[in-house]
């Protein structure tokens, strides 16, 4: 490749961004260089641990998203690109963010054209949250602002790409397929399960194969677009685990993240996901998520071993107070401290609404 490839895959909270890119990443690194690019509000990210313990380069980029940060990316990419020369970086945007054509793939092109390729802008969706938006299935929704949000990502997309069809019957996919043809009928649309790799080389193909677009971006409101961000609540902690005894990691992941979900039954959880990290573990890591409240938290990567002392990430996004969602976390794990005879220690901890995105550019027309 004359130039390194820049691939940027959006999509709401909990979509399957991060599943999806380790797939992609593992089966591009047959053959290329990848380079991975985490980003989020705020620090100490699950999703930088999962890609680190998938092997991949990783930099992570908190405290804000991407467009309030593009300097930051750029320098992310650099310092990948002096320590392990990707020939192709895959970044994941927040999942709260959109509007991402005019302020990150538009201002890299115009500005590193030289130095990158830059590939169209893939959305994945969560086919549930999805149907409950496009109103094609009755549940629980979030708020009309947060969908703005939500039908603002799909509007931009060069790829929609329904994920976990796993979980679908064949007319549901059917007709989600149809709604989002209708809807966005700009955006080629794509079906994978990222979980099994169903899809995802038909989705590389895509993406490699087709450059950027040059089309006008779309319009938004930022103040609706802000009122939504400020709706949702962010919780990020660290926290040291230590026990006399060896206890079972993956009961601890799937019991606590049960009790957080039923402490919180007014508050939709957009995702909820924590790993567990064993000292002296080799790199072994537990990871647990939860996508939304009806659903099962879902141990998605296991330990082998007991462990007696370990580093617990919680990264919980939901509409709701963030003061809520860290106040519930704390009475959730010392109540286990409790019980099970497990010391609990909060080392880092942040909370908060997300504040108005102020891009560094937005450019209203392709260069
Ligand atoms: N059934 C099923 N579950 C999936 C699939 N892909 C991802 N998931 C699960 O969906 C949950 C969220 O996946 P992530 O990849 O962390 O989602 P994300 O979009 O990166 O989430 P954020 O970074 O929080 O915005 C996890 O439990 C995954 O295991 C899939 O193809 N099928
Ligand atoms: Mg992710």
């Amino acid at each position: 490749m004359s130039k390194a490839r820049y691939v940027m895959i959006g999509g709401f909270l909990g979509a399957g961004k991060s599943t999806s890119i380790l797939q992609i990443a593992k089966q591009l690194s047959t053959r290329y260089k990848v380079g991975l690019i985490t980003n989020d509000q705020g620090a100490s990210l699950v999703d930088t641990a999962t890609f680190t313990a998938g092997g991949f380069a990783v930099e992570e980029i908190s405290g804000g998203c991407f467009c309030c940060r593009f300097t930051s990316l750029m320098e992310a990419a650099q310092k990948l690109q002096k320590e392990t020369t990707p020939d192709i970086f895959i970044a994941e945007p927040v999942g709260s963010c959109t509007d991402l054509i005019a302020t990150v793939s538009y201002p890299l092109r115009r500005i590193y054209g030289n130095e990158f390729s830059i590939a169209p802008l893939s959305v994945v969706v969560d086919p549930i949250r999805a149907m409950r938006i496009l109103d094609l299935q009755p549940g629980k929704k979030f708020s009309p602002k947060v969908s703005y949000i939500y039908l603002k990502q799909l509007e931009e997309a060069d790829i929609i790409v329904i994920n976990k069809t796993d979980l679908l019957e064949e007319q549901q996919l059917i007709s989600l397929q149809k709604t989002l043809e209708e809807r966005f009928p700009n955006a080629e649309i794509i079906s994978v399960s990222a979980r099994h790799s169903h899809g995802v080389e038909q989705w590389i193909e895509e993406m490699m194969k087709r450059e950027l677009g040059t089309a006008t971006p779309m319009e938004i409101d930022y103040k609706i677009y802000a009122e939504g961000e400020a709706l949702l609540g962010w919780l990020n902690c660290s926290v040291k685990l230590k026990s006399d005894y060896h206890f079972d990691g993956n009961d601890f992941l799937q019991k606590i993240s049960q009790n957080i979900k039923e402490n919180l039954p007014q508050t939709e959880i957009a995702h909820l996901k924590m790993t567990l990290l064993p000292d002296g573990g080799n790199g072994q890591i537990g990871v647990v998520n939860l996508v939304r409240n009806d659903g099962v938290p879902e141990v998605s990567q296991t330990l082998l071993d007991y462990l007696k002392s370990g580093d617990l990430t919680v990264n919980l996004r939901a509409e709701g107070d963030a003061q809520l969602l860290y106040d519930t976390v704390q009475k959730v794990l010392s109540e286990y401290q409790q019980q099970e005879n497990i010391e609990v220690i909060f080392e880092h901890k942040e909370f908060f609404q997300p504040s108005e995105p102020v891009p560094t550019y937005r450019d209203k027309q392709a260069n």
